[in-house]
């Protein structure tokens, strides 16, 4: 019996105490193993797929619990094969004890993802559909709930594989002409050529530009905040995330390591940093610190750049280069030196709450994630991202063969390679490590 066609089980719902928790099996023996397991008034052999039975649970002769059994069979089920679904109740020691029993029955626990990886392995979704429900399972803001929801719904998929089809099309013509034309094409026939992977050429790109907005909508937008020791950036922090979670004192100095902390937005998913003040002097502690801070600012999206307005400023504003840098004088409620106002600072007080509300409105402005493209379907995670950056080379290639006239087998050749990074993205994968790495991230029991 190879290892995809015995029978799994595993706990569906969260561990811990609840109302009901719900025992997933699937595989060719699930029957049987109900069978073993479950009696009712209706025998197994009579029970219709999408029904919901009503019984008792037993080990061997000994009552377990009352549960309602629901049966899909197969192929029209999550993982394509035979599948029953046994609600009993929620405690932790029913719960295990109805699951013991399975797997006495014959049943094996399944793997972390193992009933999914079924279904992307039986056809019944593709890569990018799987990767949905991990993200539908770990979505905690609207928008990237929402965004995995299109993806489950195969937005992504649609998309490529239209892009895969007017691939395989100009490929299978250029194909034609390779076997039929033994001197070498007319001009125009290169032209019409270049005018289609220059097409398709746009599409991977627009394609690669959704992967901004994927990104921040599945990992969320990083907002670092900075600036000299002592200016308030930790109660800046505190009073964004409405919590005192960092440190603040009067000794610069305070924040050694960077914090983290994610909050929703209107929707979107903010990953708020605190870092160590950056100064030239420093004891060997701090400037551990203020190296994190550093690699944590390369990373940011976004930059609050936060400087105490009572003190006169020692150093000019850094560059990042390439990110947005917003400046913001703090301690607006004492007697200001800096008049950065007129610059485009914006002026607010972490002590009275001054202009927080502004500055969480230009975060949000920033973030500048239209949801347009939702439709359409994102490209979500780095996996996704460097299949499509990989195929556009090739579509590149294809187009620099096509101007020079190179050898059409040249341009066929780009084609294939090009399709082969994209299907990469929905689902054909040969490296079985690959595939085991993105479902190593599910639970057991999903
Ligand atoms: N008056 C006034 N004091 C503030 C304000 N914000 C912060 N402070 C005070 O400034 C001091 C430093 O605040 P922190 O939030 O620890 O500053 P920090 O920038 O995180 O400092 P380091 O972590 O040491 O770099 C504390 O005594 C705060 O109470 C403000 O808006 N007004
Ligand atoms: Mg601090």
């Amino acid at each position: 019996m190879t290892r995809h066609s015995d029978t799994i089980a595993a706990v569906s719902t969260p561990p811990g105490i609840g109302g009901i928790s719900v025992i997933r099996i699937s595989g060719s023996d699930c029957i049987d193993i109900i069978e073993k397991t479950f009696k009712s008034n209706t025998h197994t052999d009579d029970m219709q797929s999408h029904h919901i039975y009503y019984g008792k649970i037993y080990n061997d002769n000994l009552l377990l619990d009352e549960a309602l059994v629901s049966i899909f069979k197969k192929p029209n089920s999550f993982t394509g094969e035979d599948v029953a679904e046994i609600s009993c109740h929620g405690g932790a020691f029913v719960t295990q004890s109805v699951l013991q029993t399975i797997l006495k029955n014959g049943a094996r626990h399944a793997e972390k993802g193992e009933f999914t990886k079924r279904a992307f392995l039986n056809g019944k979704m593709d890569l990018t559909e799987a990767e949905a429900v991990i993200d539908l399972i770990h979505a905690s803001t609207k928008h990237s709930l929402e965004s995995a929801i299109y993806q489950l719904e195969g937005k992504l998929y649609n998309s490529i594989n239209q892009i895969m089809e007017e691939i395989t099309s100009v490929r299978s013509e250029i194909e034609l002409d390779i076997d039929f034309s033994d001197r070498g094409l007319e001009h125009k026939k290169y032209q019409d050529y270049l005018t289609i992977l220059k097409r398709i050429k746009s599409k991977i790109e627009r394609l690669i530009t959704t992967a901004h907005e994927g990104l921040i909508l599945h990992d969320g937008y990083r907002v670092v905040i900075a600036g000299p020791p002592n200016a308030g950036k930790s109660s800046v922090f505190n009073k964004i995330i409405e919590n005192e979670r960092a440190i603040v004192t009067d000794v610069p100095g305070t924040t050694r390591d960077y914090i983290e902390e994610d909050i929703a937005l209107e929707g979107y998913l903010v990953k708020l940093f605190d870092t160590a003040g950056l100064r030239e002097r420093a004891d060997k502690v701090e400037r551990f610190g203020i190296e994190k801070s550093y690699k944590v600012l390369t990373n940011a999206h976004l930059i609050l750049w936060i400087e105490d307005c009572s003190v006169s400023r020692e150093t000019s504003i850094p560059n990042f280069e390439g990110i947005k840098l917003i400046s913001v004088l703090n301690k607006s409620d004492l007697k200001q030196k800096i008049e950065g106002i007129n610059q485009g600072s914006i002026l607010i007080s972490a002590k009275t709450g001054s202009g927080i509300e502004e500055l969480k409105k230009i975060i949000l402005e920033n973030i500048n994630v239209s949801g347009d493209d939702l439709a359409v379907g994102l490209i979500t995670n780095s996996r996704q991202l460097s299949a499509a950056e990989k195929s556009l080379i090739a579509i590149n290639q294809s187009i620099e063969a096509t101007q020079a006239k190179r050898g059409l087998e040249f341009i066929a050749f780009d084609l294939h390679e090009a399709s082969e990074y994209l299907e990469e993205i929905v689902g054909k994968i040969s490296n079985e490590d690959i595939i085991n790495s993105i479902f190593d991230r599910f639970c057991v029991g999903k």
